[in-house]
């Protein structure tokens, strides 16, 4: 068999890269300096809801507080500009990087590009698929909320309070990404014993205030028994709340209207009677994510996953938590 010079070229062109690959891998986690103040990067999915620009606020707020640089960037949702996004960071030189990943894999280059550059990335919000990248040697840490125990907690209060209802739409968050499989997860396994209940249907609509809409205008057509609906996030309940009252239905009465993030608008609707049920999934990453990465400067052992606490509200609490609602 004769080689050629193309075989050649291409074998060892994968050798390379499977070196750099497993170089990259086995290198050590970034340290980042001690020092008062530095130049660090925030890279944003994307600022299509209240949610994500309460998290872009909180970092903003952060770093001009403690007088630090921050490169910000804003993906449009795109995991693709997200990647790119992170590299622009690395070659303007910024010392550690806040990532909050769109999706679980794609982001992966990026975070292994950080660390063969010696610049440590802290995951904000959005977990990486763990399989691929693991804190502690790839990325620092991941700061956010427990996604699986959000969507057990609404399934649990659902089961405690569904009066009869048993009928559910769910409606996704971002495809790929930790929050919607997590939510999926929690909610699904909590119900999955429970042969009183029915999962109808299960679409994203991508945290999408008018995609959230048009999924449930067409599973409120194809299932107009359906009698709950669970939102992954609250952008999603209030266009399923449009969905229904077009439809002639009540929210919060005919069809009762779970959600997961916990803001204002979303809070004010529960004491509306439009919606039952919001566990909070806190956006102000500020002040825990800044010291988080002063913590790693001064060399304290930092935890693989920070867990904010999320708050949960009901027509009992609504009221009184809506002036902490973000
Ligand atoms: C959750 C965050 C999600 C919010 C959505 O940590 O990633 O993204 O729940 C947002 O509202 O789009």
């Amino acid at each position: 068999m004769t080689i050629s010079r193309r075989d050649v070229l291409i074998a060892s062109a994968a050798a390379a890269a499977a070196s750099l690959a497993a170089r990259m891998a086995l290198a050590e986690l970034p340290k980042l300096a001690k020092k008062d103040t530095y130049k660090v990067g925030f890279a944003q999915t994307e600022s299509n809801n209240p949610w994500r620009i309460a998290q872009t606020n909180s970092m903003q707020g952060e770093a001009e507080k403690r007088g630090w640089q921050l490169v910000y960037t804003d993906a449009a949702g795109s995991a693709a500009k997200q990647v790119a996004d992170v590299n622009s960071m690395i070659a303007q030189g910024v010392e550690l990087i806040f990532l909050a990943p769109r999706e679980e894999k794609p982001l992966i280059p990026a975070i292994m590009a950080a660390k063969a550059a010696g610049i440590p990335v802290i995951l904000l919000d959005r977990n990486v698929d763990q399989t691929l990248a693991t804190a502690g040697e790839d990325y620092v840490c991941f700061i956010g909320s427990d996604f699986v125990e959000e969507g057990r907690r609404i399934a649990e209060w659902m089961v405690a309070n569904a009066n009869g209802k048993s009928k559910i739409i769910q409606l996704e968050g971002t495809t790929g990404s930790s929050p919607a499989n997590d939510r999926k997860k929690g909610f699904d396994d909590f119900i999955a014993g429970n042969g009183a209940f029915t999962l109808l249907a299960s679409q994203t609509g991508d945290f999408n205030r008018d995609k959230g809409r048009q999924v449930a205008e067409t599973l409120l057509q194809a299932h107009p028994d359906a009698d709950i609906i669970y939102a992954h996030n609250d952008e999603m309940a209030i266009g399923a709340i449009s969905a229904l009252e077009a439809a002639g239905k009540k929210p919060g009465t005919d069809v009762m209207v779970l959600s997961i993030d916990g803001g204002r608008e979303i809070v004010q609707l529960i004491i509306d009677g439009k919606v039952n049920a919001v566990c909070e999934c806190n956006p102000r990453f500020g002040p825990k994510a800044f010291d988080t990465a002063v913590a790693y400067a001064n060399g304290e052992a930092i935890p693989a996953k920070i867990i904010n606490p999320d708050n949960f509200y009901t027509i009992e609490n609504a009221a009184a938590e809506l002036p902490n609602a973000y």
